[in-house]
């Protein structure tokens, strides 16, 4: 197996190019024409490719050495089978590091003079910039424009960046002037003769162009490529001054910003698709390499995503699709439209306010005396009173007692908006689902409007009946199992609310009253709340209020 050298080919004009990427590594398995590093001046960057196939025996050269025509880039076994044994030195053959042009045949092509003459001169000064001569590219893509309108450029300032799979070029202005329009957009597929630009020349035929401030220092207007021999391209231009301007470099011009990579890693990142200003690059002067794409790509997977005040997502694993019928027979059975929107509402308020549930129990031995012949006297006006509407009472005294419970977050979690109403929200139990019909002014409502309201959104909720809106508005939601049973249970807080009553079945339990135990009816509550926003004293003290209100309700009257 003969071991052959590549030696860096003409590369035009240029006496010296700084190595800004090495892209393989000895032990690589490499392809004709497979690139093996990035050379760069400060205007254009292009990758040297292979003229052989076969296996790397060893690198030559280093990021950040100087190389030109003849320098040994890498040695390499042949793949060849003709093995002639020789170790001479084999310079890329000059096609060879011609850039490929992209193929991307439904991109737009950017506008072309009919004219044959490249530059078209137009009354009152104004003058049509073409893309010169570039060699044998068709079409190539623009990756960047480096001008806007009313920007003055010096001519051989760059206007715009084209870019092959295998080399990015700047393309110079044959003229100073101001910019008057722009012809073209990233992305647009570009060729000789295309029109970029027209610029408004300085010429004393153009008075209105008046001499603007100068936009850079002379470093910009290094020459960069130019008519381009065809047999040698990209041309690479000799080494400037480092410019402030150029596209290669992050810079951040009139809050613009452009990263610094070679085409090579444009395409990875393009394939990824990665925001290359999102990159921090670790190569010389802070170039983006491809290395620090994937780093990029890997902490984006893998660092969790931050806690957000509207509950987006916790990149918490889906669940596997499980096959249940392999351990018995199954049903399944479509989940309500409703059923649906609650667990949405539900899990973004479970996900979203970290939950705590105080827990307390209210002496309703007088209130349900009260109630039960209140209840008698309404049954013959058809109204049926139940504790909650005592409860709803209690729960807008305490309220107003406690207005923090009576509050929400606004969108960016830094204020809290606290509410001078008190609209509060039934969870009604419904053949569908669950529904949270919200009782509007609840404080200016006697014991029997707020129980025929109960009544009403109960029976028009389980009907399909309540619109939209009557669920709208809430400050404060109760959710009462009373009738149907349980100790106590942890409600789930209906954001944008910050607080839920969870109410259970009351019950006759022996009370120690300090001398004797006496039976005592017994209401639990459960008040679930989001810890944001209230704190477990402030818990503690509403349903310690809350209960105080429920076992003397002559109190809600003050
Ligand atoms: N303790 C003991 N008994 C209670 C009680 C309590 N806390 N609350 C109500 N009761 C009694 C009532 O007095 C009534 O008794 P009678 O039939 O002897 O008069 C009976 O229980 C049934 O009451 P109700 O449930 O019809 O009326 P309500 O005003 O208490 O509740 C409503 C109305 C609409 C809230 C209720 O019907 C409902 O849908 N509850 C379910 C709420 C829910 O689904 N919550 C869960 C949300 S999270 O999944």
């Amino acid at each position: 197996m003969s071991i052959k050298t590549i030696l860096i080919p003409n590369i035009g004009d240029v006496d010296e190019v700084e190595v800004v990427e090495v892209l393989v590594a000895a032990g690589d398995t490499i392809a004709v024409e497979d690139s093996l590093i990035t050379v760069e001046t400060d205007k254009a960057s292009m990758e040297i490719p292979s003229s052989d196939a076969g296996v790397i025996e060893s690198v030559t050269v280093s990021v950040g050495d100087m190389v030109k025509e003849g320098t040994a880039v890498i040695t390499l076994k042949l793949a060849d089978a003709a093995d002639t044994g020789s170790t001479e030195p084999a310079e890329v053959a000059p096609a060879a590091v011609q850039a490929v042009p992209t193929p991307a045949p439904e991109k737009t092509p950017a506008p072309t003079p009919s004219s044959s003459a490249p530059v078209k001169n137009i009354a009152g000064g104004l003058k049509d910039i073409v893309v010169p001569n570039m060699g044998d590219f068709d079409d190539v893509e623009i990756i960047e424009i480096l001008v806007s309108v009313g920007d003055r450029v010096e001519r051989e300032d760059s206007l715009i960046t084209v870019e092959t799979d295998k080399a990015s070029m700047e393309i110079p202005s044959s003229d100073a002037g101001v910019v008057k329009s722009i012809s073209v957009n990233i992305g647009d597929m570009i060729a000789k003769g295309g029109l970029m630009l027209v610029l408004e020349m300085e010429a004393e035929s153009s008075p209105k162009a008046a001499p603007a401030p100068a936009k850079a220092p002379a470093a910009v207007k290094a020459p960069v490529v130019k008519d381009v021999p065809a047999a040698a391209l990209p041309k690479l231009t000799e080494t400037a001054a480092p410019s402030k301007a150029s596209p290669t470099a992050m810079i951040d011009e009139g809050g613009f910003k452009v990263a610094y990579a070679s085409p090579s890693v444009r395409r990875v990142a393009r394939e990824l698709g990665v925001d290359l200003i999102q990159v921090a690059g670790t190569g010389r002067k802070q170039r983006i390499v491809k290395e620090d794409v994937f780093t990029h790509v890997k902490a984006v997977m893998t660092t969790p995503p931050k806690p957000t005040s509207n509950g987006t997502s916790l990149g918490i694993k889906p669940m596997p699709e499980i096959d249940f019928s392999q351990w018995g027979d199954i049903r399944t059975e479509a989940l309500t439209k409703i059923n649906k929107l609650t667990g949405e509402y539900l899990h973004r308020s479970w996900v979203t306010a970290p939950h705590v549930t105080q827990f307390d129990e209210a002496d309703i031995t007088e209130m349900e005396i009260f109630r039960k012949q209140l209840a008698k006297d309404m049954e013959k006006e058809g109204v049926k009173i139940t504790p909650l509407a005592f409860i709803i009472k209690a729960v807008v005294a305490t309220l107003k007692q406690f207005p923090r419970a009576n509050s929400s977050l606004d969108v960016t979690g830094e204020n809290l908006i606290i509410k001078d109403y008190y609209h509060i929200g039934i969870a009604v139990n419904t053949p569908d689902g669950l529904v949270v019909p919200v009782i509007r002014d609840a404080d200016k409502k006697s014991l029997v409007e707020l129980s025929s309201e109960v009544r009403d959104f109960a029976s028009r909720a389980r009907n399909k009946k309540i619109k939209p809106a009557e669920m709208q508005g809430g400050t404060f939601s109760i959710s009462s199992l009373g009738g149907i049973g349980g100790t106590s249970f942890t409600p789930i807080v209906n954001l944008p609310e910050v607080a839920i009553l969870g109410v259970s079945n009351s019950k006759v339990a022996p009370v120690w009253n300090g001398t004797e135990f006496k039976p005592r009816t017994m209401l639990p509550v459960s008040l679930s709340y989001d810890h944001r926003v209230v704190d477990g004293v402030l818990g503690a003290q509403f349903t310690t209020y809350l209960c105080r209100m429920l076992t003397d309700i002559r109190r809600l009257l003050v």
